[in-house]
C-alpha cells in the first residue's frame, strides 16, 4: 500500500503494548496506523517491538528485558528514532532516552511533527506552533534534569532550576503571543464567515485519509491537494457549489485521527469553526479500511468534543472499488458469517438502520454513484436552504451551474 521513494528514509522501530483494552488485533492495527505516520514523516520502520503488560513500567514504559532488547536492536542496525504508539511521560521519555541513546517520540509528538511539515500557511503554522509549544512546556523539566544529570547530578535546585524556570516564562510568553496571534486571525476569519450571509454551510467531515479532498475536488472542481498521506489538508478550503438551483458553501478541512492530541484540538479549534458552523456535515469513511468503523467512533468522539455531534449527518461510504469481503461457500454450514463476509449491500442495511439520513455508498476516485450522492446532498441542503429563504428561491436561479 505504501509506496516507497527514492529519498532517504530515516530509519525508526516502533513500539506498541498490548492490553485489557487492545488486543493482539488492535494492537496491530494500531502499529499499522502509526507506520503509515512514521512513513507521512519521512521514516521507514525496520522493526516493531510489542509487548503484553497491563500497567506500563512508570519509569520506562515497557519492561526492562523488552528495553535491553531494543536497545540490542538499535544498536546494530543504526537506528535513529524509536517511537512509542502511546504517550510517553517527560520522565519516562527522558530514562528511555538515556538507554536507547537516540531520538524518542511518542504518538503525539509525530503527530505534532508532520502537521508542523505539512502546515502551508501563516495560520496553519501558528496552530501547530502553539500545539507544539503546548506539549512542551510540561516536558521542559525533563529536559533540563537530564542536562543537570550528565552534568553529574549535584545542585538541582541551583543554575539548573533558574534554567528550567527561564525556559518555561520563555514559553509561556510564546504561547501567549501565538494565542494572541490566533485570536486576530479568528476575528478577520469570522467577519469573512460573517459575510457568507445565509446561504447553508456543508462540512466534510471523517478520519485522515478518506477521500475528503478527493470528493471535494469532483464535487467543486476545485484543485485541493489530495494524496496517499495522512493529514494532507490542514486548512480549510471553502468552495461555492451549486447544484440545480441551489448554492450553498462546501468545506474540506483537516482529516482526524485516534487519539488525536487535545493540544492539537484546542489549537485547531478555529479551523474547526468550520465544522462547528456548519448546517450539514458529510461523514466521509473509508469503507475499504479494515478498521472503519473504530474509525467512524473517533470522528464522532471528535465532532463530540467540538460541540458538533448532533448536526445533520450524511454518512459517505467512499472507496467502494477497493472495497473487498471474504466469501462463505454456499454449501458450508460451518462458518458463522462475520463483519468480514459482509458485501457492501448488507453493509448499506446494517447502517440504514442506524443513522437517520440517508447513507451513500460512492466512489470518488471513479465517480461511482456520483447522481446519487448529489441528488442527497441537494435533498437534504434543499431542506435547510428552505427554511432559511422562504420566500425568495428565485433570488438564486441566477446562479451559474457551471460547478453542478
Ligand atoms: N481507491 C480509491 N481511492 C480513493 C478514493 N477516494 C480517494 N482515494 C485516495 O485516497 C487517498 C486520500 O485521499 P484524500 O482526498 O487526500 O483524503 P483526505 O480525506 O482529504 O485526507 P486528509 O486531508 O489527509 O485528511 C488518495 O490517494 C486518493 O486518491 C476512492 O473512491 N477509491
Ligand atoms: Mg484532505
Amino acid at each position: 500500500m505504501i509506496e516507497k521513494q527514492l529519498i532517504d528514509f530515516e530509519k525508526t522501530v516502533l513500539i506498541g503494548i498490548i492490553n485489557q483494552d487492545q488486543n493482539e488485533v488492535q494492537s496491530k492495527e494500531y502499529l499499522d496506523e502509526l507506520e503509515f505516520l512514521t512513513y507521512t514523516a519521512g521514516g521507514e520502520v525496520l522493526k516493531r517491538f510489542t509487548q503484553k503488560i497491563d500497567v506500563p513500567n512508570p519509569k520506562t514504559f515497557i519492561g526492562s528485558g523488552k528495553l535491553e532488547e531494543v536497545a540490542n536492536y538499535v544498536e546494530a542496525n543504526d537506528v535513529g528514532t524509536v517511537i512509542f504508539d502511546d504517550e510517553l511521560s517527560a520522565g519516562q521519555q527522558r530514562n528511555i532516552e538515556r538507554i536507547l541513546k537516540v531520538k524518542i517520540l511518542d504518538r503525539t509528538g509525530l503527530i505534532l511533527d508532520i502537521f508542523a511539515q505539512r502546515a502551508q500557511t501563516s495560520y496553519a503554522r501558528t496552530q501547530v506552533e502553539l500545539a507544539q509549544y503546548q506539549y512542551l512546556l510540561p516536558r521542559l523539566t525533563g529536559l533540563w534534569t537530564h542536562l543537570e544529570r550528565q552534568r553529574g547530578g549535584i545542585g538541582m535546585r541551583g543554575p539548573g532550576e533558574t534554567e528550567i524556570e527561564t525556559d518555561r516564562r520563555i514559553v509561556r510568553d510564546k504561547i501567549a503571543l501565538l494565542k494572541k496571534k490566533i485570536l486576530t486571525i479568528d476575528k478577520q476569519m469570522a467577519v469573512q464567515r460573517g459575510n457568507r450571509g445565509k446561504m447553508v454551510r456543508v462540512a466534510l467531515v471523517g478520519y485522515t485519509n478518506v477521500g475528503k479532498s478527493t470528493l471535494m475536488n469532483v464535487i467543486s472542481k476545485s484543485d485541493v491537494f489530495a494524496e496517499n498521506k495522512l493529514f494532507a489538508t490542514l486548512d480549510t478550503t471553502v468552495r461555492k457549489v451549486v447544484i440545480k438551483n441551489i448554492p450553498f458553501l462546501l468545506s474540506d478541512t483537516v482529516g482526524f485521527i485516534r487519539k488525536l492530541p487535545t493540544q492539537l484540538i484546542e489549537s485547531f479549534k478555529s479551523t474547526l469553526d468550520e465544522v462547528r458552523e456548519a448546517d450539514l456535515l458529510l461523514h466521509v469513511v473509508d469503507i475499504a479500511h479494515p478498521n472503519f468503523e473504530e474509525h467512524i467512533d473517533s470522528v464522532n468522539k471528535i465532532l463530540d468534543e467540538i460541540d458538533s455531534k448532533d448536526k445533520p449527518t450524511i454518512m459517505v461510504f467512499n472507496k467502494i472499488d477497493q472495497y473487498t469481503h471474504d466469501s462463505i461457500d454456499k454449501d458450508d454450514l460451518v462458518t458463522e458469517k462475520t463483519k468480514a463476509h459482509y458485501t457492501l449491500q448488507d453493509w448499506k442495511k446494517t447502517w440504514l438502520s442506524q443513522v437517520d439520513e440517508e447513507c451513500l455508498f460512492i466512489s470518488a476516485l471513479n465517480k461511482e454513484n456520483m447522481d446519487e450522492f448529489k441528488a442527497v446532498v441537494f435533498e437534504a441542503v434543499k431542506k435547510i436552504h428552505m427554511t432559511r429563504f422562504p420566500y425568495n428561491d428565485f433570488l438564486y436561479q441566477e446562479f451559474d451551474e457551471s460547478t453542478s
